[in-house]
């Protein structure tokens, strides 16, 4: 099944929604499913909470540590991008906060950290891998104008990303996510907020995405989302070409 001429390349499909809407589940399982089919495939996931930068995310969404807005914004976005990031970023942002220092340097340290990520992508993209990725920079965007903080500003980690093949969004009523086991433990787990959430998703919507109702039985969504991802798949080995 894997491709073997030189235009072929793997597909970036992203996997976005709401909390609890069943990402984590539904991504493993379309790994097993490329695997299966002898694709070369990879999981990333973010936050990725195994880094330094993934614990402080991890203890500020469990309630064990208190961080500005605009601070835990930068964390997540240093999160996807590289550590010399966070290390320039995060004593700026809580020694310095100024907003025209900050939005100068913010810009000018993501576009640096954004093209590392982006290459990296692009190399594991054009070498055949087919990249799943539990939340992308939508995830950045929504939560974080959900809180008020502005369009732009949440938008500008974003620039220079590559965009995905694929979103996959599993649109899920808050109050059916609630019903989820655990549901209520990290932070921002709260009906109010992710009702602003999803609204602040739906202006993000482009042609790639692709609403899926993530209500449904487990086994019936990872078969509609296998059907997406695989057409996804092979039009990126027939040689679709990467997007910006
Ligand atoms: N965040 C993230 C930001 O604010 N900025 C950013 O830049 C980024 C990247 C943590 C938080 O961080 C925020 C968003 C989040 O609030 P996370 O670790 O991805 O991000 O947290 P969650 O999205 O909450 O991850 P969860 O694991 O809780 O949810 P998933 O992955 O959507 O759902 P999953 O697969 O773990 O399933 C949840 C439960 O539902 C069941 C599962 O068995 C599980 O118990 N389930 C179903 N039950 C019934 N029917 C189905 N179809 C089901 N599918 C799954
Ligand atoms: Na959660």
């Amino acid at each position: 099944v894997s491709g073997c001429n030189s235009e072929s390349r793997g597909a970036l499909v992203v996997l976005e929604g709401l909390d609890r809407s069943g990402k984590t589940s539904q991504s493993s399982r379309l790994l097993t499913y490329l695997e299966g089919l002898g694709h070369s495939v990879e999981l990333w996931r973010f936050p990725d909470r195994s880094t330094n930068v993934g614990q402080m995310i991890s203890s500020y969404l469990s309630n064990k540590s208190q961080l500005d807005d605009h601070t835990i914004h930068l964390l997540f976005s240093a999160n996807h991008g590289i550590m010399s990031t966070w290390v320039f970023m995060f004593p700026l942002s809580i020694i310095y906060w100024d907003k025209n220092l900050s939005d100068y340097v913010y810009k000018h340290t993501f576009d640096c950290g954004w093209t590392l990520l982006r290459s990296l992508m692009e190399t594991k993209l054009k070498t055949g891998t087919t990249l799943i990725v539990d939340r992308y920079s939508y995830s950045g965007v929504a939560f974080s104008s959900a809180k008020g903080l502005g369009d732009e500003w949440c938008k500008a980690p974003e620039i220079g990303l590559l965009a995905p093949d694929l979103v996959l969004y599993l649109d899920i009523q808050p109050e059916k996510a609630a019903e989820r086991g655990g549901y209520g433990a990290e932070k921002y787990e709260q009906l109010e907020f992710q009702r602003k959430v999803a609204q602040c998703y739906q202006v993000l919507h482009d042609a790639s995405w692709k609403i899926v109702d993530a209500c449904q039985p487990i086994e019936d969504i990872e078969k509609q989302l296998q059907e997406l991802v695989l057409e996804c798949v092979m039009a990126c080995q027939k040689g679709k070409p990467l997007a910006n």
